[in-house]
């Protein structure tokens, strides 16, 4: 496979090879780098970006003049080995404090405490320069139904995220938040669980207009959902600002496998949608190709290493594979005998009328529904097509 460059937009969440492997079970397996540590082998690996969650490089409770000096150590360092922080992301989910929600919680004092420790954080991706602010709320949720008006929690939650965006638009940055559904772990509901439900609170939102989603394979995977469709849905309503990739292997916890590790099929599905968009033209997908997952407890540093290079590795495979996969006449014959080219085609005429529609007897009255019941559509030779060259 070809090596990566910058205009692939690789990106890592820094929480991802720092993860130590420490797990609800067992202690780290691994030791803990300062850091900047993790920027040199993050470009050598073929990383452009790197992004962070304000707690992953200065502790919790820091004092001012710490926090600058270790925030200008990271970018510094950043800068010096060529590393882009194209993100910036808060944590709201590990102090006990967040037990109950940043924005969501029963306590206003708390939600007012998270809502500060966001926007002390929207200015500083800011001054990074990053263009997307990523908000997964992950303990936003509930273990027991009874413990939460929910109403009243979407309510606030929906307050607080139109209050950081009508911050960044009074600002004047250059940022666009970005949310990331998940159904469940650490909370037993978390809200937002999915694509979906993100895209619904978004409509209803004030300051709408400048949030998106970062969507993550194996969250829409522990949900049973197909993430594909998920991201052309986000794509097809605008709203697609970002993605973290992984791998997940059906429902259960939160693999975060190396992208590929889990479904490579719908991994594959993926790729072909990001890297081709769709079959019919339309919205594409142009943001860093950014991953989420966790180096297995199992390895040392050098298979931290080699499983970060292994998720850009198997993203450019798969996208060589999938371009190869369209480019085949097979598959645009294929796409043609699918019918996947019809489908751009309204289904109204243009300028036809309702009345129009209901006048044309050949639409209804002498439509021979079973001849059309009983029509081919090739569908799995198509798929047989991908198969062949995602494995061949
Ligand atoms: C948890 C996640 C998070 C988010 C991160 C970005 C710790 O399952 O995926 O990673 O991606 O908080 O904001
Ligand atoms: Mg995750
Ligand atoms: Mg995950
Ligand atoms: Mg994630």
């Amino acid at each position: 496979v070809r090596a990566a460059t910058p205009e692939d937009k690789f990106s890592f969440g820094l929480w991802t090879v720092a993860w130590a492997g420490k797990d609800q079970f067992g202690d780290a397996t691994r030791a803990d780098l300062a850091p900047w540590e993790y920027l040199a082998p993050l470009k050598e690996a073929g990383a452009w970006g790197v992004t962070f969650h304000d707690d992953d490089v200065v502790p919790f409770g820091a004092g001012d003049s710490e926090r600058e000096e270790i925030l200008a150590r990271f970018k510094q360092t950043a800068d010096e080995v060529g590393l882009v922080i194209e993100m910036v992301t808060t944590n709201t989910f590990s102090h006990p404090v967040f037990k109950d929600g940043g924005f969501s919680a029963n306590d206003r004092a708390v939600r007012r405490f998270g809502l500060r420790k966001v926007l002390r954080n929207v200015d500083l991706a800011a001054e990074l320069g990053a263009s997307t602010f990523v908000m997964w709320g992950g303990r936003e949720g509930t273990e027991y139904d009874g413990s939460k008006d929910l109403h009243s929690a979407l309510e606030r939650y929906a307050e607080g995220l139109d209050t950081v965006a009508a911050y960044i638009k009074e600002k004047g940055y250059d940022l666009r938040i970005a949310l990331e559904p998940k159904p469940n772990e650490p909370r037993g509901d978390i809200f937002l669980p999915t694509i979906g439900h993100a895209l619904g609170l978004i409509a209803q939102l004030e300051n709408g207009d400048i949030v998106g989603l970062n969507p993550e394979t194996g969250h829409e995977q522990m949900a049973g959902l197909n993430y594909t469709h998920g991201l052309a849905q986000a794509l097809w309503a605008g709203k697609l600002f970002h993605i973290d990739l992984n791998g997940q292997r059906s429902i259960k916890y939160d693999q975060d496998l190396v992208f590929g590790h889990g479904d490579l099929f719908s991994a594959f599905f993926t790729v072909d949608l990001l890297e081709n968009g769709f079959p019919n033209g339309g919205p594409t997908y142009t943001g860093p190709r950014h991953f989420d997952y966790k180096p297995s407890r199992t390895e040392g540093f050098d298979g931290v290493w080699a499983s970060a290079k292994a998720n850009i590795d198997t993203y450019l495979m798969l996208a060589e594979k999938a371009k190869a996969y369209r480019e085949d006449p097979r598959t645009q014959a294929a796409f043609e005998a699918a019918g996947v080219f019809e489908a751009a085609q309204p289904t109204l005429a243009a300028g036809e009328s309702i009345a129009d529609l209901l006048a044309d007897r050949s639409a209804f009255e002498d439509f021979d529904a079973d001849a059309a019941g009983a029509r081919e559509t090739n569908y799995v030779a198509l798929n047989q097509l991908a198969l062949e060259h995602l494995i061949g």
